[in-house]
């Protein structure tokens, strides 16, 4: 039996198979931490240096191993601090659960000492179940209810604790008596398949259609045989969005690699002269990257029927599990014979590859963002896993990185913040100690928290099995991402006291730490130091220092983006005369200039 609520606590979240925690401390969950202490190795807590990167590890935790991410934080500010990261798992739909301590009861509602609402701050992250514990009866079926509801919904839950609870002596089983709720365990995912005269429906569609377009997200993760059948069938290409990178191998010839802005030509261009839409398990939010309205007819798969026909107007939508729904789908599909289609595809991503690595090798001063990826990209290590920061390095990550088979791939795919590529690429080592795994961020992103969360690298590296962890920094002095942002959507040249980085020495703050720090700024010297890289007997941090005026634009200009450029020139960019006699006239030449 628990003594207090707050081993109870620790021992349910035990029985529902969980270790686990990252947190940090503070006196709202003093009584938590004891409980933690004294459960000894049955919790693996991991200490983070802001509450931020705790919440940002648990739903790093969620999307590399299925299982549930959990975060700790103090009241009050501590609370406060885990929101990013929360809406971070909350829209990339992880299943994370926090717990947050609170003022005790006696003080609540007193304008006491780091009290906040909590329950109004968490309503929207936590919507799905927010809840505070204010006796020790209620600790049972919370707890239980928080991780059901966090797996089965993919969503966030949040469970609040006030102090002196905490504290409380346990009641593990409540009375039988009216007022009390008696949960148990578990849950385990049922399967979901549409009604059979639904995948006819589908199947019609599809097998009407000439020039099949697909497109898959996080939600085919685990659908990979099944992707690949069914574009087989339909003489399909498959488009990816971010978050479902790892969906298909880059190599594979019918695989256009990423759409949106930060996605490539051979999407753009299936989608736009595509007469059907084949979505699965994505909720790719930029309308514009898909076919024009009518001219396509579009089935979805997707799992959460709130997630169907919002970016499309879909004519079919099918709600179920993307495997399974794809295999009940396949015996109703009839093979195209005809794969013409299928065959410009392959011929328009040949070409692709080719305009990248052209785009790649581009000369830059000193050095060419794009090449520290394409250079990575043959030389990434079976089942190595990557995390790619929010800035220009989501484009590269994106566009040049040629994932296979076995890897695990992730970002801030729907919150898009900055900050996750150092925390996750760390929760990814603690919860793989024995895999690569490779972080890829902008000096921006390391500056708010990155150099940070090398703190904890440095404390934790000697006990993984291969050691191997890689922060590669683009070290380019400017916030480029945003800077581009602003030249090409508002026409506004750079705004240095808003866009400019600071200096800052990654490679030797890295050696301070104790870790390898590796400085490159000669093009020749990208692919050795890559290696070096990798055969690390501890983790490195590879800092690139790139050139900000190779400009990550969309796979199309339109004219507006073109015109808006020029004037950012005209209007005095104080980097004008390096990107007009640079990299962008290579760039821009190779995307053919759509007029709409
Ligand atoms: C928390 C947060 N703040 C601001 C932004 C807007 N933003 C997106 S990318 C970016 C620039 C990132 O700069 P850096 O990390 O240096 O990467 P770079 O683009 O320079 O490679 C900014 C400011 C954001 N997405 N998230
Ligand atoms: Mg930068």
């Amino acid at each position: 039996m628990a003594d207090l609520v707050a081993d109870f606590l620790i021992k349910r979240i035990n029985e529902w198979g969980y270790k686990r925690i990252f947190g940090f401390p503070g006196d709202g969950i003093n009584g938590i931490i004891g409980a933690i202490q004294r459960a000894g190795d049955k919790i693996d807590y991991v200490q983070t240096r802001h509450e931020e990167l705790a919440a940002f590890m648990a739903c790093a935790h969620s999307k590399f191993t299925g299982e549930v991410g959990i975060c700790l934080a103090t009241s009050g500010p501590g609370a406060i601090h885990l929101l990013n990261g929360l809406y971070d798992a909350k829209m990339d739909h992880q299943s994370v659960v926090a717990i947050v301590g609170q003022s005790a009861r006696s003080a609540m509602g007193g304008s006491y000492q780091q009290e906040v609402d909590l329950i109004s701050l968490f309503k929207d992250v936590a919507r799905d179940y927010v809840h505070m514990c204010t006796v020790p009866a209620q600790v049972r079926h919370l707890v239980d209810r928080a991780f059901r509801i966090a797996i089965s919904q993919r969503c966030v839950t949040c469970l609040i604790f006030p102090n002196d609870v905490q504290e409380l002596e346990a009641v593990e089983t409540p009375p039988r008596a009216h007022n009390t709720i008696h949960s148990g365990l578990g849950y385990s995912q049922p399967h979901i398949i549409p009604k059979d005269e639904d995948l006819r429906k589908a199947a019609d569609v599809l097998n009407a259609g000439k020039k099949v377009a697909m497109l898959v997200g996080a939600g085919a993760l685990q659908a990979i045989d099944e992707v690949m059948e069914i574009a087989d069938l339909l003489g399909a290409g498959v488009a990816k969005a971010l978050l479902g990178k790892a969906v298909l191998p880059d190599d594979l010839s019918y695989c256009t690699g990423p759409i949106g802005l930060l996605g490539s030509k051979p999407s753009w261009d299936m989608m736009t002269e595509c007469d059907t839409l084949l979505m699965v398990g994505s909720s790719f939010p930029y309308s514009e990257f898909l076919p024009k309205e009518g001219q396509a007819r579009g089935v979805q798969i997707e799992i959460d029927p709130k997630m169907v026909s919002i970016r499309y107007p879909m004519e079919v939508n099918l709600i179920g599990d993307s495997a399974e729904t794809l295999r009940a789908l396949k015996p109703l599909l009839e093979r195209k014979e005809d794969r013409s289609w299928r065959e410009g595809i392959e011929k328009n991503i040949k070409d692709w590859w080719e305009v990248l690595e052209a785009r790649a090798m581009n000369s830059a001063d000193p050095i060419n963002p794009e090449r520290v990826f394409w250079e990575l990209s043959s030389r990434l290590p079976d089942n190595c896993i990557l995390a790619s920061d929010s800035g220009s390095s989501a484009n590269w990550f994106a566009r040049d990185l040629k994932v296979r088979r076995g890897m695990m791939a992730s970002l801030s795919g729907n919150l898009a913040t900055m900050g996750p590529g150092v925390p996750y690429s760390l929760s990814a080592k603690f919860a793989w100690p024995d895999r690569p795994v490779i972080a890829l961020v902008g000096d921006g992103a390391m500056l708010m928290d990155g150099i940070n969360c090398l703190v904890t690298i440095a404390d934790n590296w000697k006990e993984w099995s291969d050691p191997r962890l890689i922060i590669m920094v683009l070290a380019n002095r400017d916030l480029n991402q945003v800077t581009w942002e602003q030249r090409i959507m508002t026409g506004d040249p750079k705004y240095v006291a808003s866009q400019r980085v600071p200096k800052f020495d990654f490679a030797g703050y890295a050696e301070l730490l104790g870790l390898r720090g590796i400085r490159v700024d000669k093009p020749e010297e990208i692919g050795p130091a890559w290696d070096r890289a990798l055969a690390s007997d501890r983790p490195v941090v590879y800092e690139a220092v790139t050139d900000p005026e190779v400009p990550t634009l969309p796979p199309h200009i339109t004219f507006k983006e073109a015109e808006n450029f020029m004037k950012s020139m005209i209007k005095g960019d104080p980097d004008a005369p390096g990107m007009i006699r640079g990299a962008f006239k290579d760039a821009i030449e190779s995307f053919i200039p759509h007029k709409d």
